[in-house]
């Protein structure tokens, strides 16, 4: 096979080294490198993911679907210094030609599926459209390894939302799902597919049902980010209130950083397998506010407050996770505590707010 970029790379691949002051190719052609496929790159995960494989000298490709908005491409991948080490592959989970060419060009060793419609709330308003891409996508994903690529291991990425209204106070493999939201549905319909073909092909499929895992990459919308993010502004006087929804409901809060290390070690072992990530602390969005507005001195009733809008039609009020059988087999642990990562994305929000502090102040100087 050709190394990308060079002649005889026939796929559609997005170059964007032209439009940007960066370049997205390296011709990594060291034959003995072990080769990663990840989709949802560009996402929290699989930016934390590919630095991960990189670090363990893994040829990284990356699944880029198309965007308008090429300048913001790979704003992850560049926060963690990567972006000129991976290669972007043009595609999408819903393009199953494009994917059998890109299993077929890449021939990757392990296949890490994160692309993903990932916001619960948003499920909510586009049901149809977050069970094609979460759901029908994954099963485009397997079928695209089992024609092209039968020898590659395989990872989907489950989730805790899948046990939605809990049948059990912790969580673990054994646990019944009840999913309760669109999205939830959605990731089981994947889940079980990934189980299906597993039992069916002889496939080395792994799930990793992962709780609630977050870090200064997380996307804006979510709670936690959208809790450090507003810490931030109101610290820094560029706002004064914060609108959030129900504050009981309780989460299992890992760092990303951590979940990613249990992604690869679940297809580092011989047999495929299911695996419940978690911290085994739950702790209310409440809680979570208290330790964002305390690490600035501040008292999180004094700009808080809520709005029915933020509720959802069906909530999942508590996760709490029991990951003996990753710790057992996998030797994983989760590592960071919760209020280290809670400083951890509060600096990281207030790194960035005073930066764009600064850059408007010095545009207004420089008119
Ligand atoms: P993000 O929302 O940050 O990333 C989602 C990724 O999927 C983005 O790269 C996005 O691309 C990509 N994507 C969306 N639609 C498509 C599509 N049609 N074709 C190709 N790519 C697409 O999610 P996270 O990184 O937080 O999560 C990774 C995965 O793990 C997701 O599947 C999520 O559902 C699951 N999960 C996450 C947990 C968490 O707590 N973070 C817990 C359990 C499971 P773009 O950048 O263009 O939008
Ligand atoms: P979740 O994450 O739905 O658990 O899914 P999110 O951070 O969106 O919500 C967590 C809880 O916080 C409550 N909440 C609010 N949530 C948001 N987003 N915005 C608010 O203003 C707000 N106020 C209160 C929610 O009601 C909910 O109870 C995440 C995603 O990463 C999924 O992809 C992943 O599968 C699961 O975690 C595990």
């Amino acid at each position: 096979m050709p190394g990308c970029g060079e002649p005889g790379w026939n796929l559609p691949v997005t170059r964007l080294e032209t439009a940007l002051p960066f370049t997205l190719f390296h011709d990594r052609t060291a034959g003995s490198m072990r080769k990663a496929l990840i989709t949802g790159i560009t996402g929290q995960d699989g930016a934390y993911l590919a630095q991960l494989l990189l670090n363990r000298g893994y040829e990284v490709s990356g699944l880029l679907r198309r965007s308008a908005s090429a300048d913001v491409i790979g704003e992850r991948l560049r926060w963690l210094g990567i972006l000129d080490q991976v290669t972007l592959i043009d595609g999408d989970l819903m393009d199953l030609s494009a994917l059998i060419r890109i299993m077929q060009a890449v021939k990757p060793d392990e296949v890490y599926n994160l692309a993903a419609q990932s916001f619960v709330a948003a499920s909510f308003h586009q049901p149809l459209l977050t069970g094609h891409v979460t759901g029908l996508g994954a099963a485009n994903m397997l079928e695209a390894v089992r024609i092209a690529a039968p020898e590659a291991r395989f990872y989907q990425a489950s989730s805790s939302e899948m046990f939605g209204k809990i049948q059990q106070e912790l969580q673990n493999e054994r646990t019944p799902f009840y999913p309760r939201s669109p999205y939830a549905a959605a990731k089981l319909y994947a889940h079980w597919m990934t189980v299906n073909y597993r039992e069916s092909f002889g496939m080395h499929a792994s799930s990793g049902i992962l709780f609630n895992h977050e870090s200064p990459l997380r996307g804006i919308e979510f709670v936690t980010r959208k809790i450090t993010d507003g810490v931030a502004r109101i610290h820094l006087g560029l706002a004064s209130e914060l609108k959030l929804g129900n504050l009981d409901a309780s989460r299992d809060w890992g760092h990303a950083r951590d979940y990613v290390q249990a992604m690869w070690l679940m297809l580092q072992q011989d047999t495929p397998d299911d695996y419940v990530i978690a911290t085994g602390r739950t702790t209310t969005i409440r809680d979570f506010c208290v330790m964002a507005f305390n690490h600035v001195g501040r008292t999180w009733q004094d700009h808080v407050v809520t709005s029915a809008a933020l509720l959802r039609p069906a909530e999942v009020d508590i996760l709490h996770g029991d990951a003996g059988k990753a710790a057992q087999k996998l030797g994983w642990k989760a590592t960071t505590g919760l209020e280290d990562m809670v400083a951890e994305m509060v600096e990281a929000d207030l790194a960035r707010h005073r930066g764009r502090s600064q850059a408007a102040v010095q545009a207004v100087a420089t008119a």
